[in-house]
């Protein structure tokens, strides 16, 4: 076999950068030495692109959320690279096969769920497409704790995936931005309008870079996280004296900010942690952007045409608040100049009708951690409802429902309310979502602002999702279909004139059987279930959640149970139930829905009378990369969520784009 093109580039790598000798390169060396080889070529790419927008003065769309779910990069960066044959041949060289390789890459996973993972299919897209654009987060030192199943119960561990360093970021040693907190606010000059914020704490935020590859595209573009480092200034005098507990207390103090993902998904914690991270990065992606803005162009009255910010859900809604903060006082615009500016520049994705994950903040928190951007809050909410008053004239309840402060029992800021308030546009993530969110919990607003709602229904990325995960199918459909789906996904009606073809189904009959046995595999590699590939695989995985209904599920799997040992002889379907999903570490039902699936999968596998009848199956950690070795090998998808609960749901098209069947409730 001729050697790749990447042959001497690899070992050449091996030896120079990772620095063992070719011969001896283990798999997870080759993966270093890999992406060493793709680090440079997107690195290029990375500084055309910036350059190119910099040089055309572009208008930039900023994406802030506090979860990203990236998965792991380096079958994406090969696949926009068009390096994937040529590095697996190069890798087989060493006797390894790529797949194999790339698993020794930690995920990325800085993300819950749904709301996370749409944040990185976003920036694959805005890349794709050649949109200017830049994510900004949180550098997280631990991201989503990795689930382990002991005796049938969900157990947490750290997420290390930085222990090892991560081969695609790119440190920016020279971008770093003060993040202020606490302290008191200072009225000063003749009519005391002028406001001097006195901060009683400080921290570092430094940039770190991911690159995100566009793919049919040289462009490359940015995901900015933030990481929380003490000041200069630490508390030497501690240290000199000996008090190391205390210096390593203060030092700790800071950092650790940026340390852990918040584990819950579907309430706000409401710690003053949570409302740190949230500030924290938000503070260093203003600073960046008008620091970035100001560049270019030398003035701010511009702003809102060069600077699109959207808000993922409302957890970087104090942004609103922080850019009023920089506009006002650091740059003395006049307060409505800045909130004109301001409205244009902000939009919101809602992600969930549920009250109970609508962030709210004790004001008494707020006034103490972020006492400026209080003071801020209410004078919009002032402003606003003066407004709000004209338009229903002395219905004070109308007022009370709208206000940013919830004044009943103790107050607080509604940020859902200031994310509408602040921004020209609101988004839901489906049609019925849309929908529900100007009927119930944002009717108020959409009555004073019809056309300011909007839907954006969700999406996926066909790269990872079809194009990476599922090689087989990819390679069908570059068969069956003309022009490039994986750029132009509607390609797929192609499909039409391919389903009463018998070689073609046979073909993808094929792909699916060897999606199930490599499914089976892992499955019975990580929990000891045996599948048989040609049983149903019928998969229902999420996150696990009352109203994602996994005990329905798993209670119907006990009705089936009975069903067959009453007909043994019934003509049986031989079905594998799959479940997968965590639990988040504080939700006590959750964890016990995952003990149940445990115990009726117990009982169900070791018992003979079922034969090959019925086999369930709890796949742990489930993540990005479990969800792409799932996705490709489910026959039926289960959408079950009590109706008008899933906003969207983002595993449902996944499931469906690999050829799973849906069923599922109105939702
Ligand atoms: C801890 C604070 C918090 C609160 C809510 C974190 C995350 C949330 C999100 C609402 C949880 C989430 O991921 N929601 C999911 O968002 C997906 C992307 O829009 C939708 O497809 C899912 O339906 C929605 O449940």
């Amino acid at each position: 076999m001729s050697p790749s093109t990447l042959t001497n580039p690899l070992n050449e790598r091996l030896l120079r950068s990772v620095g063992v000798a070719p011969d001896e390169a283990e798999p997870a060396d080759l993966m270093q030495a890999v992406a060493q080889l793709a680090r440079p070529e997107l690195s290029e790419r990375w500084v055309e692109t910036q350059a190119a927008e910099r040089t055309a003065k572009s208008r930039r769309i900023y994406y802030l959320s506090m979860e990203f779910l990236i998965g792991r990069t380096l079958g994406n960066a090969l696949d926009a690279l068009g390096l994937r044959s040529d590095a697996a041949e190069a890798v087989m060289e060493h006797a390894h096969r790529l797949e194999d390789v790339a698993e020794h890459e930690a995920d990325a996973a800085l993300g819950n769920g749904g709301l996370g993972r749409l944040a990185a299919c976003f920036l694959d897209s805005m890349a794709t497409l050649g949109l200017p654009s830049f994510g900004y987060g949180i550098r997280y030192e631990y991201g989503m704790f990795a689930q382990d199943i002991v005796q049938g119960r969900q157990v947490e561990h750290p997420d290390p995936w930085l222990a090892d360093g991560s081969p695609w970021e790119f440190p920016r040693v020279g971008i770093g931005y003060p993040v202020r907190f606490g302290g008191w606010v200072e009225q000063h000059g003749p009519n005391g309008d002028e406001v001097v914020w006195r901060p009683g704490g400080e921290v570092l935020a430094k940039a770190y870079d991911m690159v995100i590859p566009g793919h049919g595209t040289r462009k490359v573009s940015t995901l900015r996280l933030w990481r929380a480092t003490a000041p200069a200034h630490i508390d030497l005098h501690a240290f000199n004296s000996g008090d190391y507990a205390r210096a390593a207390e203060v030092k700790n103090e800071f950092e650790n900010v940026s340390w852990v993902l918040y584990p819950n998904d579907s309430t706000p914690a409401g710690r003053e942690l949570r409302l740190r991270q949230e500030y924290f990065f938000v503070s260093a992606s203003i600073q960046d952007i008008v620091t970035r803005h100001g560049a270019e162009h030398g003035r701010l009255d511009n702003l809102a045409d060069k600077v699109a910010i959207h808000l993922n859900d409302t957890h970087p809604a104090i942004a609103i608040a922080e850019l009023m903060r920089l506009l006002v006082d650091a740059h003395r615009m006049p307060w409505r100049s800045a909130w004109a500016l301001c409205r244009k520049v902000f939009s919101y994705t809602n992600h969930t009708l549920m009250p109970e994950a609508l962030e709210t903040w004790p004001v008494a928190l707020m006034q103490h951690v972020l006492p400026r951007h209080l003071q801020i809050i209410f004078r919009i909410n002032h402003e606003f409802l003066l407004e709000a008053a004209q338009h229903r004239p002395g219905d004070a309840e109308f007022l009370r429902r709208l206000s940013l402060i919830d004044e009943s029992g103790e107050r607080r800021v509604r940020m859902a309310h200031l994310s509408i308030v602040g921004s020209h546009k609101v988004n839901g993530v489906s049609a019925l979502h849309s929908e529900l969110l100007v009927k119930t919990i944002f009717a108020d607003f959409a009555s004073l602002w019809p056309e300011r709602f909007v839907n954006v229904t969700n999406g996926i990325t066909p790269r990872r999702w079809l194009a990476q995960a599922n090689p087989g199918l990819a390679t069908l459909l570059d068969g069956a279909l003309s022009g490039n789906w994986r750029l132009d996904l509607d390609r797929l009606r192609g499909l039409k004139a391919h389903a009463s073809d018998a070689a073609f189904r046979e073909a993808f009959a094929g792909v699916k059987r060897g999606n199930k046995a490599r499914l089976a595999t892992h499955i019975e590699l990580h929990t000891g279930v045996r599948l048989d590939p040609s049983s149903l695989f019928d998969v229902q995985v999420k996150r696990i959640h009352e109203y994602k209904r996994q005990l329905l599920n798993v209670l119907h799997v006990v009705t089936r149970y009975q069903a067959i040992l009453a007909d043994p002889q019934g003509s049986w379907v031989p079905r594998s139930v799959v479940f997968a999903g965590k639990a988040a570490s504080s939700y006590h039902m959750a964890k016990q829905i995952i003990r149940l699936i445990h115990d009726v999968a117990a009982v169900i596998n070791n018992d003979v009378r079922v034969g090959g009848r019925l086999r369930v199956a709890f796949v742990p950690n489930y993540g990005v990369s479990v969800a792409e070795l799932i996705m490709p090998g489910a026959d039926l998808s289960e959408q079950i969520s009590t109706a008008g609960t899933e906003a969207s749901g983002t595993g449902n098209m996944k499931l469906a784009l690999n050829g799973a069947l849906t069923i599922g409730t109105d939702d």
